[in-house]
């Protein structure tokens, strides 16, 4: 019942704090089902006797549980959220501030989450909650868990510019994702952006998707081995891709598209970002 009278507030990228909305990233109000649940429970006792009206079976049964029922049936959670993830240093600041307002921006290492509304260009207008994420080794799982279950798309920010040299840390970051329960379940989008192409030696998105399947695939074999050697359970991870073939994208049970864009873009801090790709997919949400 306490969320019924809480809410949370959200930073958004000009710094200002904006008050969580009815339907923010959660989609749903909880309070809608929590107080027929709650009402519904308490013993019949507890409910006055109207006496000239009803006796309280036929309350219960004539009103109640309708009531119940039609907001349990009908309150289900919408994933309205596009989460920013990926390693530190990748670009995730940059191209959130890139897709909300056009303008580039100085960015620092962020330390915790920022979430704005994002106006998808589309003839639908659709509205997602943009959410970007620290990239840090040691806030990254805390803020993966607050949000992943509001996903509706996971853009999955990587520096191309360095990729060879932290192949395996990406490798191990989108496994975590992609063996998560949650995240299978809810089946959100998932958008690879092969970030920082305006770098000459920066790596395009097909050698990316490849290595990564490669590596992952690697990953796996590792992963299965050293879950067998323990006491055999899962632990709240499933197993990536198809049992018996070597790991492909095209396996999961999401859509996955791999991209190139900048956010920085070819000409620098004073032109445009180069992100319409980016930009296309999240319209296509
Ligand atoms: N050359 C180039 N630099 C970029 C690009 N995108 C971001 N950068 C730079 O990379 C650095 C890190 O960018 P951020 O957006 O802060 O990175 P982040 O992913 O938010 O990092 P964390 O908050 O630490 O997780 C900044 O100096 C950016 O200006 C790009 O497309 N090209
Ligand atoms: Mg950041």
């Amino acid at each position: 019942m306490l969320s019924f009278l809480s809410y949370t507030n959200f930073n958004d990228p000009q710094g200002k704090i904006v008050p969580h909305s009815y339907k923010g990233w959660k989609g749903s109000c909880t309070c809608c089902w929590y107080f027929p649940v709650a009402v519904s429970c308490l013993p019949l006792s507890a409910i006055p006797r109207t006496g000239f009206v009803l006796e309280q079976s036929r309350l219960f049964k004539l009103f109640l549980l309708p009531v119940f029922l039609r907001y349990f049936l009908t309150s289900k959670t919408v994933h309205s959220a596009v989460l920013l993830v990926g390693l530190c240093d990748a670009g995730k600041t940059l191209l959130f501030s890139r897709l909300l307002s056009g303008k580039f921006k100085q960015t620092q290492t962020s330390i915790t989450d920022s979430s704005a509304q994002y106006k998808a260009k589309n003839d639908r207008g659709a509205t997602w909650t943009l959410i970007d994420l620290p990239g840090h080794d040691s806030l990254r799982p805390q803020y993966l868990e607050k949000f992943k279950s509001a996903a509706r798309a996971i853009v999955f920010v990587v520096d191309s510019a360095i990729f060879q040299k932290e192949v395996r840390d990406v490798a191990e970051f989108l496994y975590v994702l992609l063996t998560d329960t949650v995240i299978c379940r809810n089946t959100p989008t998932l958008l690879v952006a092969c970030n920082k192409q305006d770098v000459t030696m920066a790596k395009s998105a097909k050698l990316i998707q490849q290595q990564l399947e490669k590596e992952m695939n690697t990953l796996r074999v590792t992963r299965s081995a050293a879950l067998s050697s323990q006491d055999g359970s899962a632990g709240g991870s499933l197993y990536l891709g198809k049992k018996g073939k070597d790991f492909q994208f095209s396996q999961l049970p999401m859509k996955v598209e791999f991209m190139e864009c900048s956010g920085r873009g070819s000409k620098g801090e004073e032109g445009d970002a180069d992100i319409q790709s980016l930009e296309s997919s999240l319209a296509q949400l």
